[in-house]
């Protein structure tokens, strides 16, 4: 426990109060917002609730944590390589909070309700706990390093099946048109006839909570940022799964080519993607 608490305060607990008050609050201001913008491409949405999500989250992380390192996505310069500069400026941070105010933001802008609250807590470079809370049905994912992982207080663990042909699996249509997408089009177009089927919600950090409450068999997706993956990766791990870059390398907060599986399909899943080149270059 005291490796997760600082002063008393436990890092978990305010991880879950901040993500379900925050999810909360966006909740409450669905279809209400007026301001819609673009970020780097017409494909990259933001709007005034994004930007107020952050600032909540941020203002009640630093409430408890004052000395803590922040790292959110509507915090640092937008682009394809968002996270990557600004990873490389707090890695000197002890105890480093990586959130995704809303991750699925188009979603949320269409009332399609598949978007999630995602806050990890990383201490020196690794995450030790991880929450993803989704509004829309009242499901908080929660894990601690090396404590597992939960749904609504239940334990979660990833899915048993051991061949694609027998598995449900997710990925995106990354928002990057230039480099991203077209290479995971690619590992779509030649994994679609592989598996059971695949799923695209527009969530990554949904995407992951459901590879690790066993829901779907795995997940790929090229050119995320580490406040898409951050918690997820934790909650994967800690429900018995696997997390690593599209070429087999161990997760870390810099990757952006990410393959998380229940461990079984993971090996397969990366043959494939290697076959067709949807691992990136
Ligand atoms: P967001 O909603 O937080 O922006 C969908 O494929 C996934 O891609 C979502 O998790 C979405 O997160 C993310 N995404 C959106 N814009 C992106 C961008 N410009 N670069 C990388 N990922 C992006
Ligand atoms: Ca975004
Ligand atoms: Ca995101
Ligand atoms: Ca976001």
């Amino acid at each position: 426990d005291n490796g997760y608490k600082l002063g008393g305060k436990s890092f978990t607990v305010v991880a879950i109060n901040t993500a379900a008050t925050a999810g909360e609050w966006i909740k409450s201001k669905l279809g209400t917002f007026s301001n819609l913008d673009y970020k780097y491409s017409p494909h990259d949405l933001v709007t005034e609730v994004d930007k107020g999500a952050e600032t909540l989250i941020r203002n009640l992380i630093s409430t408890h944590f004052p000395q803590h390192s922040f790292l959110g996505e509507e915090g640092v310069e937008p682009g394809p390589d968002a996270s990557a500069q600004a990873l490389a400026d707090l890695s000197d941070s002890e105890y480093l909070w990586i959130v995704d105010p809303i991750d699925g933001t188009t979603n949320y802008v269409h009332g399609f309700p598949f978007f999630v609250v995602s806050i990890a807590l990383a201490y020196k470079g690794e995450v030790i706990v991880g929450v993803i809370y989704d509004p829309s049905r009242d499901e908080l994912f929660v894990a601690e390093k090396g404590k597992g992982a939960y749904v609504k207080g239940k334990r979660m663990s990833v899915s048993a099946e051991n061949k694609l042909i027998d598995s449900l699996v997710g990925s995106g249509f990354p928002a990057d048109r230039n480099y991203a997408l077209p290479i995971n089009l690619t590992g779509i177009q030649a994994l679609a006839p592989k598996v059971r089927n695949i799923r695209v919600a527009g969530s990554a950090a949904l995407h992951l909570a459901y590879v690790a409450a066993g829901r779907l068999s795995g997940f790929w997706e090229i050119g995320l940022n580490s406040w898409d993956m951050a918690a997820g990766s934790l909650l994967i791990q800690e429900a018995g799964g696997k997390v690593t870059d599209t070429e087999g390398k161990p997760y870390s907060l810099g990757v952006r080519n990410v393959m998380a599986t229940n461990g079984n399909i993971h090996q397969e899943l990366q043959e494939e993607l290697g076959l067709c080149g949807g691992t990136g270059f």
